[in-house]
């Protein structure tokens, strides 16, 4: 147990608030650990799953009410309302402590406290960040123990400091209607109250690496970002990394772990994964973009893993690891969720606890939202920078969203200032990452909608000033669509370890070695650039063209779209960003 005054004061206080039976500091050992799983198994918290085939695994069911992010339940509470900007919802700081600690009084009665460190970034990096989360639930404890770097070594690092977040979590009667999920970026203070979900309540991630993170940055020229980190080996072992920013269930994870097509892993290329959610990035000491992954593990989206789709993925969940809401197979006690594979267990219990028999039943057996929390180091192709505490030097950032129709597979920014418009016109389909409805057409920039702890337009900004910062040794800037669709709805592009085609010329555009068709959006590949062969019986060249082609009227009606969604930034949007639109709209009419 740490001797930091600041710690142990506001640990005091949060005792005396929701007045908990026992306190348990987490020391990170596997003995407490443990100890805490057989709790969670003994309370029916935690279901151990099969030991021989998913050793040290648990499945865990949230309430049906309880199985995502919950967007307009979450707050910034700023001193100012304007800086939250009208992205956010927004509280007053003095009301929300006031109704939060209200809602969270007494909470933990019949309960134990637990109190995590955690460090978010490799412990002691001087990109790293250290927060403790208080909170009532094993879930929680055991979920942190694998996304965070948690214990004692922690606090060692900490030492006297106040430099840390504050994180309060209680799950009370998880009571949709006093769910709150809140931040208050001028204290590093969060509350979380009535929810036991994922990015709701492990408030090392989107909490603290993203909303309170990206507060942070903007203050000290450094940027927390909703993105992917991969590096690509080339056959001679040099290493370019790129990171991706795609919303929520649009493919962070599985770009991160893709493994290339046949005949570039035969040549010699690999890939390795640094990190599939979140990046820190700060310039490094050769004025290069350098970033670490905050996170120690992966929280990924089941639905749709399989042997085919992201065989990393499946073999990172074969130990260590926790399922939330998807399908227990009884007769082998493992999981299944849909797209697994063509064998849905008959004899099985489904998401909310109800006898299911996969072969016979309309409804599904795992929550379109259910997901793995997995320890980063079982990844087969985790990169060996995943612990450096100094993280990778980013040549590319790639934007990217879900979008039907409009958005090509792959083109290049013009600049950085036009990357950073490129990023903050992104609109994708929404998923079931957030409660509401699924597949609307909504804007979200950088994939940073949700996460933004400030004024979108000041955000916007601070992207501008990094490009400044960062000059000629900026990363390049792309964006991606992997989901363009036919007049069938069939997605046209193959995706997943193909997109690996999109990567190489991505890389050749870095690198200066591939020319492009110089459109009003920005540089479009020639069709005969992105590497086809292999691919015969799902695309060929004429179905490039296609998901290649701009659509002139479409992209004007889009340009008219974004004057409109541009408006609600008043005068926070950067001149920056109104010139790269009039530029748009200049090109478009020519
Ligand atoms: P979060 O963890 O919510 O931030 O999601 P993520 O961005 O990591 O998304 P993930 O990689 O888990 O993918 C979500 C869904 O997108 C899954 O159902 C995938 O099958 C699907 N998906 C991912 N990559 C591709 C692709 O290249 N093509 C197609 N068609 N679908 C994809
Ligand atoms: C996302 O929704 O972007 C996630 C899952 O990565 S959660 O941690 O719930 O935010
Ligand atoms: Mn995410």
């Amino acid at each position: 147990m740490t001797t930091n005054k600041s710690v142990l004061a506001w640990v005091e206080e949060m005792k005396n608030l929701v007045t908990p039976d026992e306190v348990v500091w987490i020391d990170g050992s596997e003995e407490q650990l443990d100890a805490i799983r057989a709790e969670g198994v003994a309370t029916g918290e935690m279901i151990k799953l099969n030991e021989e085939l998913l050793p040290g695994c648990y499945l865990h069911r949230t309430k049906p009410n309880d199985v995502a992010r919950v967007e307009a339940r979450t707050f910034i509470c700023s001193k100012k309302e304007e800086d939250a900007g009208p992205t956010n919802h927004w509280m007053d700081p003095s009301e929300a402590y006031k109704m939060l600690f209200d809602i969270a009084r007494g909470s933990y009665k019949g309960r134990t406290m637990y109190v995590i460190p955690y460090s978010m970034g490799p412990i002691g990096s001087p990109l790293a960040q250290i927060g403790y989360e208080v909170t009532d639930s094993i879930y929680v404890v055991l979920n942190m123990a694998i996304m965070t770097r948690i214990g004692v070594k922690v606090e060692e690092v900490l030492g006297d400091s106040e430099n840390w977040i504050k994180g309060l979590h209680a799950s009370c009667d998880v009571d949709p209607e006093k769910r709150y999920i809140t931040h208050f970026p001028e204290d590093n203070y969060i509350i979380s109250v009535n929810s036991a979900y994922g990015g709701n309540v492990l408030l090392g991630k989107k909490c603290f690496a993203l909303r309170i993170a990206s507060y942070l940055g903007k203050n000290d020229q450094w940027m927390a970002e909703h993105m992917l980190i991969l590096g690509i080996e080339n056959p001679e072992g040099e290493l370019t990394y790129v990171t991706g920013a795609f919303p929520s269930a649009c493919g962070k994870t599985n770009l991160a772990m893709l493994i290339p097509p046949k005949k570039y892993r035969e040549a010699g290329w690999k890939a390795w994964t640094v990190g599939d959610d979140i990046a820190w990035m700060r310039k490094g000491p050769d004025g290069r973009l350098w970033a670490i992954n905050p996170e120690n593990g992966f929280f990924g989206v089941a639905p749709g893993t399989n042997e085919k789709s992201n065989p990393n993925a499946l073999a990172t969940t074969k130990k260590g690891t926790i399922f939330t809401n998807v399908a227990l197979n009884l007769d082998t006690n493992t999981v299944w969720w849909e797209g697994l594979d063509k064998n849905p267990p008959e004899n099985a219990i489904e998401w909310k606890g109800e006898p299911w028999n996969g072969k016979e039943s309309t409804e599904k057996g795992a929550h379109p939202n259910s997901r793995f929390t997995a320890p980063a180091q079982n990844c087969p192709c985790i990169s060996d920078k995943f612990n450096d505490p100094a993280g990778v030097p980013i040549s590319a950032i790639i934007f990217g969203g879900r979008r039907a129709t409009t958005t090509p597979l792959v083109y290049q920014s013009r600049s950085w200032n036009h990357g950073v418009f490129v990023g903050s016109i992104m609109a994708s389909e929404t998923t079931a990452a957030a409660t509401g409805a699924v597949g609307q057409l909504r804007h979200d920039p950088m994939a940073m909608l949700p996460f933004c702890g400030y004024h979108m337009g000041d955000y916007f900004k601070h992207w501008c000033e990094m490009g400044e910062i960062l000059g000629e040794k900026a990363p390049k800037i792309f964006n991606v669509n992997w989901f363009r669709v036919d007049e069938n709805g069939h997605f046209m592009w193959p995706g997943f370890g193909d997109n690996f085609r999109v990567l190489q010329w991505i890389l050749k555009r870095c690198a200066g070695t591939v020319d492009a068709d110089d459109t009003p959006i920005g540089f479009v590949p020639k069709a005969e650039d992105i590497d086809l062969e292999g691919l015969e019986d799902e695309i060929d060249i004429e179905g490039l063209k296609k998901i290649l082609y701009i659509d002139k009227e479409r992209w004007s009606a889009e340009a008219d779209e974004i004057a409109e969604y541009y408006k609600m930034f008043g005068d926070k949007l950067p001149k920056e960003l109104s010139d790269e639109l009039a530029g748009l709209k200049a090109r478009l009419a020519e």
